[in-house]
């Protein structure tokens, strides 16, 4: 008799608790760009590709002279291309010479990336002012963990970070919202331009298993094409198939991960970079400053610079197992010491004592021009218990072998 699920499996506790990701894509983004500039092209077939040389000409009564893509010669590739280029059948990465045959009225312009760079910032702090957990996934996209979000309605979420994009930008954006990252992905992509998908799993068959394999983010050409000579074209074909026959073709690790994917299961955390590597403050005194004779001057200073840092840490919701020190002498030699800690820090007093055990490690002969501190070791920060706890063992054990 098979064995029955576990009813106590509902409650356990290393069971990951449901997750909510939103991935986020900006719309024909170099192109839409280029549309806040020449705003009169809004409408028509736009085509970015090609050299400064297609650059759009100043005419002498006003406003501007385009290039055409028939007047392209050469065998530069499109870049990306407005919707309205798009029904035409141009696409990214096509030739600029084929495009041009399929749309030889669109309008050509240069990439100008420095502005593309301006608005993939701009985009990115608007949907920060919403929800912070973001994991950048280059120039025009990103994963949102909007789990802990305050609004449980995620279409509305969806809603007001789309305004918020388009209120900082000018710009419109799609969003997909699933329990991960893998389906999100997929989602974002169901309605654009300007489109919020929500896919719930339950929605897995009837939703992703009619779109095609290559559209998983991680089959690429050549996978979809082995998957197609063994009659799997869609998500749901390849849920279908036997995982021994996946294996035999694609081998282990990646038919599992076929597997997984075809069912919409994807564990994969989001890599968020908001925690810095590391926090440091200095400061560069108005005279240089002796150890023994300047003594009191130095402590008020060095107590000073810990109290920075930890209001920096709390600033970032941080704690730090490494805490190190900078000196820079008056001939200019500079020497840094650190130490790392078996728990992370987080109170200015703590920091202040550790950063202390690093002071004693350096020769403190001649005049300091310059004092630093620097956390680093980042985690995020536990419950105050365990900084408690942390706080309270810095005073009983010995500094670690540094
Ligand atoms: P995408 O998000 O793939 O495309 P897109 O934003 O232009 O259009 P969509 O509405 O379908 O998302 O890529 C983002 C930008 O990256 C795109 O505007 C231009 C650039 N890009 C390239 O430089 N080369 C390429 O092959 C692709 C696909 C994009
Ligand atoms: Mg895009
Ligand atoms: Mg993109």
């Amino acid at each position: 008799m098979p064995a029955l699920p576990d009813p106590s499996m509902a409650n356990d506790p290393t069971q990951a608790p449901p997750r909510r990701i939103a991935h986020l894509d900006m719309d024909a983004f170099f192109a839409s760009v280029e549309l806040l500039r020449y705003p009169e092209l809004r409408g028509l077939p736009v085509v970015v590709g090609g050299r400064h040389r297609w650059q759009p000409q100043p005419l002498a009564g006003g406003g501007w002279h385009f290039a055409r893509l028939r007047d392209y010669s050469g065998r530069g590739v499109v870049t990306t291309s407005t919707y309205e280029a798009r029904a035409l059948g141009v696409h990214s990465a096509m030739g600029m010479m084929k495009a041009a045959r399929l749309a030889p009225d669109a309008i050509l312009l240069p990439a100008r990336f420095d502005a593309y760079r301006e608005y993939s910032r701009r985009f990115k702090a608007a949907v920060a002012a919403i929800a912070p957990r973001i994991e950048d996934r280059g120039i025009d996209e990103i994963y949102i963990d909007l789990s802990d979000h305050a609004q449980p309605d995620s279409e509305a979420l969806a809603a007001d970070i789309q305004r918020a994009v388009l209120e900082a930008t000018g710009l419109s954006c799609s969003i997909g919202i699933s329990p991960n990252k893998l389906l999100s992905k997929l989602a974002s992509d169901m309605r654009k331009p300007g489109g919020i998908t929500v896919l719930r799993m339950h929605e897995l068959a009837s939703r992703v298993w009619p779109l095609p394999a290559a559209r998983i983010n991680g089959i690429g050409p050549k996978a979809a094409a082995r998957l197609r000579q063994l009659g799997i074209v869609s998500i749901g074909e390849l849920a279908a198939a036997p995982p021994q026959r996946l294996q035999q073709h694609f081998g282990r690790s990646y038919a599992a991960w076929l597997v997984e994917a075809s069912h919409g299961r994807d564990a994969r955390p989001l890599i968020t970079d908001s925690q810095p590597k590391s926090i440091s403050r200095e400061t560069t005194f108005e005279r240089d400053l002796h150890a023994r004779r300047d003594r009191a001057e130095l402590s008020a200073h060095f107590t000073e610079l810990c109290e920075r840092l930890a209001a920096d840490l709390r600033a970032k919701d941080c704690a730090a197992r490494t805490i190190g020190v900078k000196l820079r002498f008056e001939d200019f030699r500079t020497v840094t010491r650190e130490l790392t800690w078996p728990f992370p820090l987080l109170a200015a007093a703590d920091i202040r004592r550790a950063a202390g055990q690093c002071l004693r490690r350096v020769e403190l002969g001649s005049r300091l021009r310059l004092l630093g501190v620097r956390a680093s070791g980042l985690v995020e920060r536990d419950d105050a218990a365990a900084q408690a706890r942390g706080g309270a063992q810095l005073e009983l054990l010995d500094p670690p072998p540094g």
